[in-house]
C-alpha cells in the first residue's frame, strides 16, 4: 500500500472518527465518555489491522504495541490524543495517532526489524474538557498527576497507568500546526523547537445580586462589570492570554450578576515572562475588586513550564524532512501537546503539518492529503534513522 493510498485511507479515517461525538451536530469527545469509548474501539480496530497488539491502560489511553525481538529493548512511543475540545475540528489529536498507525503499518509491510519496541498511543484526555485537567492521559502515563488532580476525577486507579522509569526511548508526536506560519511559508511540514508554558487559572468575582430596575448604578457591586474590566486587562497584558469561559450567576436578565467565574489561559515560551504577566493580572484583578467594592478569588488550575524538544531527536527529524521538503523550518508551538507531559520521563520531538488558515479548535480545521503523505513518509524515515542509531 503506497503512501498516497495510506494518506487517502487516513483522511477517510479522520472523517469516520470525526463523526463520533458526545454531542449532536458538533464534534465533542471528553475523557472516558461514551464517544471516547466508541473512538477507542474504532481506532483499536485500525491498530489491529496494522498488526499491533491493542490494549487500554488504567487511564483509558489506547495503546497499540509492536514488540521487537530484543525483549529488554526500550520502547519508542508515537501518537497523540483522541479526545477533543467542544465543537472541535477532526484533526487536532486524531491526525497524529493515525499518522503513527500509518507509518508503523508501512514499516511492518516492508518487514522492517527494529531494535526497539514501538507503541502507538491515543491519549484519553489532552484537552482537559471534562475535568479541566489538561494532559490527564499523558500525565498519568508519566506519573506526574498530583493529589488535586486525582480528587477531581471520578475514575479511580488511573495512576496505575504510570510507566516504569527508563522504559521509553523517546516520544514523537505529529500534530497539525494550529497556526498560520507553515501556510504563510508555503511549507507542508515544520519541526517544533519547543512548546510554550501555560498557566490555567480560575478567577471569581463576588458582588451583590440585585434588582436590575431599582438599584442605582452608583450603589451596585456588579460582579460582571468587574469581570469585564478584568477581561480588557487580560487583552492588553502582553503574552497570549485568553478568557475562554465565563459564567454569571444568577443568570437572569433582570438581576444584577452577583457572582462571576471566568477561565484565564496565559502562555509564553519564556516562563519568566508568563509568570510575570500572571502576577500582574492577579494584581489587576484585586485592584478592580477593591475599586468596585466586590471580592475576587484566584485559583491556579494547572501550570506547565515550557518544554524544549530534544536536540538529537530534532536533528534526526530535520534529516527525515529534508528529502521531502526543500526547506526545513523550525518553529515553536503556542499550543500545548502531550509531549509536554511526556518530556518528564523521556526526550520528545514534534512534527507539525500545515493546516488551512491555521484554523483549529473549530469545525473548519482542514489539511491536505498531499501533506499527510509527506508526514507519513517523514515519520517512517525518522523511525528508521532512530533504528540505525540504536542498532
Ligand atoms: O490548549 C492547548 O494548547 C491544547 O490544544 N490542549
Ligand atoms: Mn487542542
Ligand atoms: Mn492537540
Amino acid at each position: 500500500m503506497g503512501l498516497q493510498h495510506l494518506s487517502r485511507q487516513l483522511m477517510h479515517r479522520c472523517d469516520e472518527l470525526g463523526a463520533i461525538s458526545d454531542e449532536a451536530g458538533r464534534l465533542t469527545r471528553s475523557f472516558h465518555s461514551p464517544a471516547m469509548r466508541r473512538a477507542n474501539t474504532l481506532v483499536g480496530g485500525w491498530m489491529c489491522e496494522a498488526g499491533l497488539e491493542v490494549k487500554e491502560d488504567a487511564v483509558f489511553n489506547l495503546i497499540g504495541r509492536w514488540p521487537c525481538e530484543r525483549l529488554r529493548a526500550k520502547t519508542l512511543l508515537l501518537g497523540s490524543h483522541l479526545d477533543t475540545v467542544r465543537d472541535a475540528g477532526k484533526y487536532d489529536g486524531p491526525f497524529g495517532v493515525l499518522v503513527a498507525v500509518a507509518a508503523v503499518s508501512a514499516l511492518r509491510r516492508e518487514r522492517v526489524r527494529l531494535p526497539f519496541h514501538i507503541e502507538v498511543v491515543g491519549f484519553s484526555d489532552e484537552e482537559g474538557l471534562r475535568y479541566q485537567t489538561p494532559y490527564l492521559g499523558s500525565r498519568a502515563m508519566a506519573g506526574t498527576l498530583e493529589k488535586k488532580d486525582l480528587l477531581r476525577i471520578e475514575e479511580k486507579g488511573i495512576q496505575r497507568a504510570k510507566r516504569k522509569p527508563g522504559e521509553l526511548l523517546a516520544y514523537a508526536e505529529v500534530h497539525i500546526e494550529q497556526g498560520p506560519v507553515l501556510e504563510a511559508e508555503d511549507l507542508a511540514l515544520g519541526v517544533v523547537s519547543g512548546i510554550a508554558g501555560q498557566s490555567r487559572i480560575r478567577v471569581e468575582y463576588i458582588g451583590t445580586a440585585g434588582h436590575a430596575g431599582t438599584v442605582p448604578m452608583a450603589m451596585r457591586q456588579d460582579a460582571l462589570c468587574a469581570a469585564a474590566e478584568f477581561i480588557l486587562a487580560v487583552e492588553s497584558c502582553g503574552p497570549t492570554a485568553t478568557v475562554g469561559q465565563i459564567t454569571a450567576q444568577p443568570g437572569a436578565s433582570n438581576v444584577i450578576p452577583g457572582r462571576v467565574v471566568l477561565s484565564l489561559d496565559v502562555r509564553h515560551l519564556a516562563d519568566a515572562k508568563r509568570l510575570r504577566a500572571v502576577a500582574a493580572l492577579r494584581a489587576s484583578a484585586s485592584a478592580i475588586a477593591t475599586k468596585r467594592g466586590v471580592r475576587t478569588l484566584w485559583g491556579v488550575v494547572q501550570e506547565s513550564a515550557s518544554v524544549a524538544c530534544d536536540p538529537t531527536l530534532t536533528r534526526m527529524l530535520k534529516s527525515a524532512v529534508r528529502p521531502h521538503q526543500a526547506r526545513v523550518l523550525m518553529l515553536p508551538s503556542g499550543a500545548g501537546h502531550d509531549a509536554v507531559a511526556m518530556s518528564a520521563i523521556c526526550p520528545v520531538a514534534m512534527l507539525f503539518v500545515r493546516c488551512k488558515g491555521g484554523v483549529s479548535h473549530h469545525p473548519d480545521e482542514s489539511i491536505k492529503s498531499a501533506d499527510v503523505a509527506k508526514a507519513i513518509a517523514v515519520l517512517r524515515d525518522f523511525i528508521l534513522l532512530l533504528a540505525r542509531r540504536h542498532a
